[in-house]
């Protein structure tokens, strides 16, 4: 699910939609004997929430968390874990969205059909290509709600990589037009400082700025993009290959990351700073001493070489386009029915969503790394796995190349 053409070892599914009932998630691979519970989840969820900017919904949504299987007296099984997330909206507005989203046929079709198509959305391609008349049965799994039934999956694997001593921390580097300084970046311990910062950014200028980026779009009843900055910390050499294209590790990441709503663009490393320099000053030069082994004198490749990973912390950047639904509406768009010319409805919505985004893309890279993990590791269960890489770093450094 999350690697190319080849069968993931460790894969999930969602299902369920924005103002339907809940989301649900099944993640399957994840070796027997992992602690779980649903703290463990709703911890993440709570963080994915956080952000300033993000609209009423938030104030509300609750994310309760229920396991329906996969886990038993507070320990992974080994079979399917599957999780269900109820949507409040749903939970406190029964009257309206019961029957708004309902599966039986009665209750349809609605009253009032949503046929200003949204540009920026998936709306107008969805109902072409679905055959639909109503933007709803789209809008409604296209929405960004899905994300914190990936972050539930991802929140299980970041929990199993902590066992190999890997930590995934993110933070935002540009909001808007407000960037942070080069070269901030928090450390393997530092999740929570940017978790304290109500923009997930760890310069507080920045931070300031960004604040008032935001309240000034409020205002305008506008939205705003920007780009978000992962790394995760502790990976082991040698996750990906280079012999094909769907196994390298960088294209992995690049589809999990790209595959989150509002996400169009994705780096690794410098890729696109690099892209302007000479090959003479575009590389990671490799050293080595008795005491760090190899190393990578900067972080220009972000951790990827040649699609594995080099052992250097591992920097993925994904750049969010300003959210699509605005709260004044200005984008020039037609009613699908009636051909005539109109302006995108109002709806309720977030003015940027970006700091919740660097939480999302941390567990989709959590669920990429995870599946390579179980790939080049195996291993039924937690402690067959660490062995399995313990054994493996051991070989390593009584190899002929070493460590
Ligand atoms: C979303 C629109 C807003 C967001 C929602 C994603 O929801 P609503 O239209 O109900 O106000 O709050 O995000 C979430 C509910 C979430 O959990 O992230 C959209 O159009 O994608």
């Amino acid at each position: 699910m999350t690697t190319g053409s080849f069968a993931a070892v460790i894969r999930f599914l969602t299902a369920g939609e924005s103002h339907g009932p809940a989301l649900v998630v099944v993640l399957e691979g994840v070796p027997a004997g992992l602690e779980l519970s649903t703290a463990d989840i709703a911890g993440e969820l709570a963080r994915r929430r956080l952000g300033f900017g993000r609209g009423p919904r938030m104030r509300f949504e609750e994310d309760v968390v229920e396991f329906l299987g996969g886990v038993r007296h507070g320990r992974t099984l080994g079979s399917p874990i599957a999780v269900q997330i109820a949507n409040t909206e749903w939970t406190r507005n029964p009257e309206k969205w019961g029957t708004e989203m309902s599966p039986a046929a009665e209750d349809g079709p609605t009253v009032a059909p949503l046929t200003q198509v949204r540009p920026g959305h998936a709306d107008l391609a969805g109902m072409q290509k679905y055959g639909f008349t109503d933007a709803r049965d789209v809008l409604e799994r296209a929405s960004a709600r899905e994300t914190a039934a990936r972050v539930a999956a991802g929140a299980v694997a970041k929990k199993l990589l902590a066992k190999l001593g890997v930590r995934i921390v993110s933070h935002v580097v540009q909001l808007g037009p407000v960037r942070v300084p080069a070269g901030v970046r928090p450390g393997p311990e530092d999740l929570d400082r940017v978790d304290e910062s109500e923009v997930r950014c760890i310069d507080a200028t920045a931070a300031d700025e960004m604040i008032k980026e935001i309240r000034s779009a409020a205002k305008d009843g506008d939205s705003l993009g920007g780009i978000i900055e992962v790394v995760a910390y502790g990976v082991p050499v040698g996750l990906g290959s280079h012999v094909h294209w769907d196994r390298k590790l960088d294209s992995a990441l690049a589809r999990s990351v790209m595959s989150i709503q509002a996400v169009k663009g994705v780096e690794i490393g410098d890729g696109f700073e690099v892209a302007g320099r000479r090959g003479s000053d575009a590389h990671d030069a490799v050293t080595w001493s008795q005491d760090d082994g190899y190393r990578r004198s900067s972080s220009l490749a972000g951790g990827v070489e040649g699609g594995i990973s080099t052992g250097e912390p591992l920097v993925v950047r994904a750049a969010m386009k300003p959210l699509a639904t605005l709260n004044r509406p200005t984008l020039a768009t037609v009613d699908v029915l009636s051909k005539e010319a109109g302006v995108s409805f109002k709806e309720r919505t977030d003015v940027t969503a970006v700091p919740a985004c660097g939480v999302v893309a941390e567990h989709m890279v959590a669920l990429t790394l995870v599946d390579e993990v179980a790939r080049k590791f195996g291993g039924d269960s937690v402690d067959e796995l660490v062995r399995n890489h313990q054994g493996f770093l051991d070989a390593l450094a009584q190899g002929p190349v070493g460590v």
